[in-house]
């Protein structure tokens, strides 16, 4: 089969702030010495005090340690505001697009968000709020939830964003494994034409919370929320007398920016910590070279500011260049499959960067929204969460693109705080599915289960060799977990839980997770979770949870169940467990397959095998590998013919 590659378009080469030659270049020095590599590098950002290390990183297992830029001090929200109002102060930074396509835009220039900023900023210093203080962030994807995430950099708060359409135990579990003393919410939050009630799901979140715990409300809607006198404040009401003028923190570049949730192959979330400097710095970098950013370009990022693709290319990788990032708080889909494209035309954007279930679900509506719209403001087009299928791909290509626009596929996660391995628009010729080639200072390398280093065109574990400024540097209240999720497996490497193949050319190509973690629709979940979700029910006894492919999302979540004695099997059942899982995690996390069994195949020690179970969910039951350990091998039998294949 001959392979498609499509090579670097000369156009977009000619004005790209990398090409092929300089790519060589630059990749050969950043891995050879990182730390003068960074050292120059490190200077895209203003520092208060400069820094005189640059790189200290050990990755011996288990003394795992991690600092860039060590003595240098500055502030974030300095860095992604305050130093662009003298050269761009009226400037559009954010441009939010609503829900509801009748309602204004809003332009916000880099002028007004200082105030806005510094607004918010001393209301949270009003309510009690200080450097290395946790706060909470559940809004919906609006310009406060910017704000707010900056208000928080500009004091030194550490803020914990949960994604608005996580469910109230969700949120009770970040804001007490974070000891937050503030949540932020909203009082409702649109989306799609209808509306979550946020207020009142932190309402129930917070009787799961210490009494401490204040909650700060914006207004959205304008609609009906309950009221904790004491508890609840009004963040109008407290602006209306906050001044506009707040200095900035001065913060050490190892000072603690943000904690995000993410799921891993265990129960409880991780809350992966992010740094200062080094993280601004590897999020205004990427940004630049992987989107190839130039001056004045709008760019669009699809993302929620829930999740870590909306932290740093969303807010603060685009900001900290200077650039014009929209916000869009709607979905794809609503009012019509046209939406996307009539925002991109709207807002003239160059840059348009999304995820594959969002394209695979607009791809079936067929081509005539796309074409009805003009387009032809893009330039670039980017995708992340998920590997994109060759299909999905090409039409990206050839309907958004018209055939000219470079897509990067930018492998990245939570933990690595930015891209890690994309295409550079003017550098890497293109292969549709490969996420290509590392970015500066990125070594990958592909393991065996050993651990050993494999060379030359070969399929294994993805790892990384050496340390990144923008890599998180443990997990929140727990460094343990930290270094025997990542250090441990395979001593003297980061691992990332992914898979991968590296071609002849040396383009690495993602083939999913390797742990218990599958994939639903760009957003990570532990098998666990839902496992444990479903247990908690009167009704079930055990659960096993496994991913499948899915046409639109990527993964679909497939559950065998095993109910409590004396418990009816029964459609209505498979509901309300379906429905259950929606309420204790979020809509996200709601099993598309619901299977009984009788019994889960079992090791003779206990342990669930979940290979036979992902193949039974694949519909690959041909070749179920090795089933000799299994304690019971007839449960294997029941679950293929009662499997949602063969009905
Ligand atoms: C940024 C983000 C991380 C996991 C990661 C991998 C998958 C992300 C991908 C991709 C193939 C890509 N992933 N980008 N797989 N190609 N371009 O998504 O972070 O939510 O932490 O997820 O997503 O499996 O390990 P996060």
């Amino acid at each position: 089969m001959t392979e498609t590659v499509i090579p670097v378009s000369p156009d977009v080469a000619k004005s790209a702030s990398v090409t092929a030659e300089s790519y060589e270049a630059m990749y050969a020095a950043s891995v050879k010495d990182p730390a003068a590599f960074w050292d120059d590098h490190g200077r895209r950002i203003d520092w208060i005090r400069p820094y005189s290390t640059v790189k200290a990183v050990n990755y011996d297992y288990p003394d795992v340690s991690i600092r860039w830029f060590d003595d240098g001090t500055l502030n974030v929200a300095a860095n992604c505001i305050d130093r662009h109002v003298a050269t761009r102060g009226d400037q559009t930074a954010i441009i939010f697009e609503p829900d509801d396509p009748s309602e204004a835009a809003q332009h916000i220039t880099y002028s007004q968000l200082k105030d806005e900023v510094s607004r918010f900023a001393n209301v949270l210093k009003g309510l009690g709020v200080g450097k290395g203080d946790r706060v909470v962030i559940y809004l919906p994807m609006i310009p406060v939830a910017a704000y707010a995430m900056l208000a928080c950099a500009r004091i030194g708060a550490i803020h914990s964003v949960v994604f608005a359409g996580f469910s109230p135990d969700a949120l009770a579990d970040r804001v007490n494994d974070s000891e937050a003393r503030l949540v932020i919410t909203a009082d409702h939050a649109p989306r799609g034409g209808r509306a979550t009630a946020l207020k009142s799901n932190a309402d129930k979140a917070l009787r799961r919370c210490k009494d401490s715990v204040k909650l700060l409300v914006c207004t959205r809607t304008g609609g009906q929320i309950d009221w904790v006198e004491g508890r609840d404040f009004r963040y109008e009401d407290l602006a209306e007398t906050a001044s506009a003028d707040c200095p900035p923190e001065e913060m050490d570049a190892e000072d603690p920016l943000f904690i995000l949730y993410t799921s891993g192959s265990t129960g409880k979330p991780k809350g992966v910590v992010h740094t200062s400097g080094g993280y601004l710095v590897y999020a205004a970098m990427t940004h630049e070279h992987v989107f190839d950013y130039k001056d004045g370009e709008v760019y669009w990022c699809t993302a929620d500011v829930g999740w870590v693709t909306g932290h740093s290319y969303i807010l603060y990788g685009p900001l900290a260049n200077g650039a014009t990032t929209l916000m869009f708080e709607g979905v794809p889909t609503f009012p019509d499959a046209s939406r996307f494209w009539q925002v991109v035309d709207k807002h003239k954007v160059s840059i348009f960067y999304t995820a594959p279930t969002a394209l695979r679900a607009l791809m079936g509506k067929g081509d005539e929204w796309v074409t009805k719209c003009d387009l032809s403001s893009l330039r670039i087009l980017g995708s992340v969460g998920e590997p994109i299928n060759p299909e999905a791909w090409s039409w990206y290509h050839r309907v958004i693109g018209k055939g000219k626009c470079p897509i990067v596929d930018t492998w990245w996660q939570t933990e690595t705080g930015g891209i890690l391995i994309s295409p550079l628009p003017g550098a890497t010729p293109l292969k549709p599915g490969s996420a290509t080639r590392p970015f500066f200072g990125v070594e990958p390398v592909v393991l065996d289960d050993q651990g050993n280093e494999l060379s030359g065109a070969v399929s294994g574990v993805l790892a990384i060799k050496d340390s990144w400024p923008g890599q998180m540097r443990t997990i929140w209240g727990d460094h343990a977990r930290f270094i025997s999720t990542y250090f441990e497996m395979f001593k003297g490497y980061y691992f990332a839980g992914d898979g991968c193949r590296r071609d002849e050319d040396g383009y690495y190509w993602i083939t999913g997770r390797v742990d218990d973690v599958i994939n639903v629709s760009g957003h990570r979940m532990g098998t666990a979770e839902v496992e444990s979700a479903l247990v908690a029910h009167e009704k079930v006894a055990e659960a096993a949870v496994v991913g499948y492919p899915h046409d639109i999302k990527g993964q679909g979540i497939y559950c065998y169940v095993t109910l409590m004695e004396g418990v009816e099997p029964s459609d209505a059942l498979k509901t309300e467990l379906a429905n259950w899982v929606r309420t204790e995690i979020g809509p996200i996390a709601k099993p598309d397959v619901i299977q009984w069994a009788p019994g889960l195949p079992k090791t003779r020690s206990g342990k669930i095998m979940r290979r036979i179970l992902r193949k039974i969910a694949e519909n690959d039951t041909g070749n179920l590998g090795d089933t000799s350990t299994l304690a019971e091998p007839a449960v294997v039998d029941d679950l293929v013919a009662n499997s949602v294949h063969k009905q």
